[in-house]
């Protein structure tokens, strides 16, 4: 099977000729249209990007180049990696060739380190991880061969160089965070002979023989990897990116996005959530408790984090997938009970509620309780494994934007007083 180099290098001018030839014939016909709430409402439901990476349906979830979620969750991260941008998945040579690929680019350079040790005790671990790949932008193949001066139809081979540094990198970037911030001794170095993730898992330094932390980290990595073009670290990522701002810059901006409470960051909201559930009741507390510690969380004002979704509308596939993984694996653990407990009560509080769109789990409602079954309790790290992941649907729509020669985002902007001058006139 050919390496993702030779691939897209067959698919990519053909999609930009279909694209240009869609444009020229159907350029001026109308796909969406915005209301005044859309404007105010986070834009919410406007179709004014393209993503062909993935798609999230509102009634089923994540598919991604026609495959559902739940279909894909036996496969390698890489596996998944490779058909996010090219729509097909590798055959053994295939998976074989990429892991090369990203195994000859996985040393990260010392400055990296010396940059991750200088950084405080106290510094967000995500801090450190979007710190990390930012610092690497100096040396951004993209960058470079931008300013020696290239054609616009051969951006994406440099961005794709820099997005495979990146992925063959940032396991042993995420893994030295965890390591370093939360004091686990030693930097491990990665083993020749395990897969991308297996390699994570390895490095981490989880103390595990069973092997199903390391099947925990590869599930973890393909159900993370991507979710459409609008979400904040997607759109964040695709908006720096259009500038011609290198991976380094794009992918930076995408995790700090993702570090936000209503978005990755969630999940460490969720753990802390369930945490304080087990404390406040000494253990798995009753169906009827949960629901009134629910009550007095939205009463004073707070989310339920892990629960609604801007565009799902029913339980997230993701969680799912998760709680699968829970019931087989760690089916007696405290915390994971109190989750599934949270998932048969919060959905009817949020619908009497009344405020969320979507009352069900989201991925985040269950991923932290896996982890810390496997000994991964520091919450404030779990948004770097999502991270981590998400660089691969980041990375891969960014190649594809490139390739497709997608032009800067710059949308207009309109003034309230403008809105209010419309509104009156309607
Ligand atoms: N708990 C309490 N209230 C909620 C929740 C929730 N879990 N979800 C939505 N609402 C409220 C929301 O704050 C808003 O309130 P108001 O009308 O007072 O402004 C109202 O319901 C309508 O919001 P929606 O249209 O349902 O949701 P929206 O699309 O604006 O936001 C989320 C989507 C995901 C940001 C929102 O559901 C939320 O804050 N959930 C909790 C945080 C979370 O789990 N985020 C992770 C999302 C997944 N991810 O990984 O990124
Ligand atoms: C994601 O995975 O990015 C989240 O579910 C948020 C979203 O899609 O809006």
């Amino acid at each position: 099977m050919a390496s993702l180099q030779n691939k897209l290098s067959v698919l990519l001018p053909k999609s930009r000729e279909s694209i240009a030839r869609l444009i020229n014939e159907y350029g001026d016909k109308v796909i969406s249209q915005v209301t005044i709430k859309q404007a105010y409402g986070g834009m919410r439901g406007v179709k004014a990007m393209i993503c062909d990476t993935s798609l999230v349906e509102p009634d089923k979830g994540l598919i991604i180049r026609g495959i559902p979620i739940l279909d894909l969750t036996q496969k390698l991260p890489e596996e998944v990696f490779y058909l996010l941008l090219t729509g097909e998945l590798p055959d053994a040579s295939g998976v074989k060739t990429l892991q090369n690929d990203l195994k000859e680019r996985q040393d990260v350079p010392s400055y990296v380190w010396d940059v991750l040790n200088a950084m405080g005790d106290d510094a967000h671990p995500m801090t450190m991880l979007s710190t990390a790949i930012l610092v690497m932008q100096r040396d951004s193949v993209f960058s470079n061969e931008y300013r020696c001066g290239m054609s616009k139809t051969e951006y994406w081979k440099p961005v794709l160089e820099d997005a495979l540094r990146i992925v063959a990198r940032i396991p042993a970037i995420a893994a030295f965070i965890y390591r370093k911030r939360f004091n686990k001794g030693q930097r491990i170095e990665p083993k020749a002979d395990l897969d991308w993730a297996g390699n994570f898992a390895h490095m981490l330094g989880v103390n595990d023989t069973t092997g199903n932390f390391a099947d925990l980290i590869r599930l973890y990595m393909v159900l993370h990897c991507d979710h459409e073009g609008g979400n904040v670290s997607a759109h964040a990522c695709h908006c720096v990116g259009s500038a011609l701002s290198d991976p380094f810059y794009a992918v930076s901006a995408g995790l700090n996005g993702l570090s936000g409470p209503l978005h990755g960051l969630a999940n460490q909201e969720c753990l802390r959530f369930v945490l304080e559930v087990r404390e406040k009741y000494g253990g798995v507390p009753a169906k009827q408790q949960i629901i009134d510690f629910a009550w007095e969380t939205l009463n004073s004002g707070k989310v339920i984090p892990g629960y609604g979704h801007a565009v799902l509308r029913v339980t997230d596939p993701r969680f799912t997938a998760f709680r699968e993984f829970g019931l087989k694996v760690c089916p007696d653990d405290e915390v994971f009970q109190i989750v599934d407990l949270l998932f048969q009560t919060i959905p009817d509080v949020l619908k009497e509620h009344g405020h969320a769109q979507n009352p069900y789990p989201n991925v985040d409602a269950g991923s932290g309780s896996l982890l810390h079954h496997f000994g991964i309790t520091e919450f404030d790290y779990y948004t770097v494994l999502f991270g981590a992941s998400r660089a691969l649907g980041m990375l891969s729509q960014l190649v594809l934007s490139r390739g497709l020669g997608e032009a800067i985002e710059r949308p207009k902007s309109v003034r309230t007083a403008w809105i209010k001058e419309i509104a009156s006139k309607l």
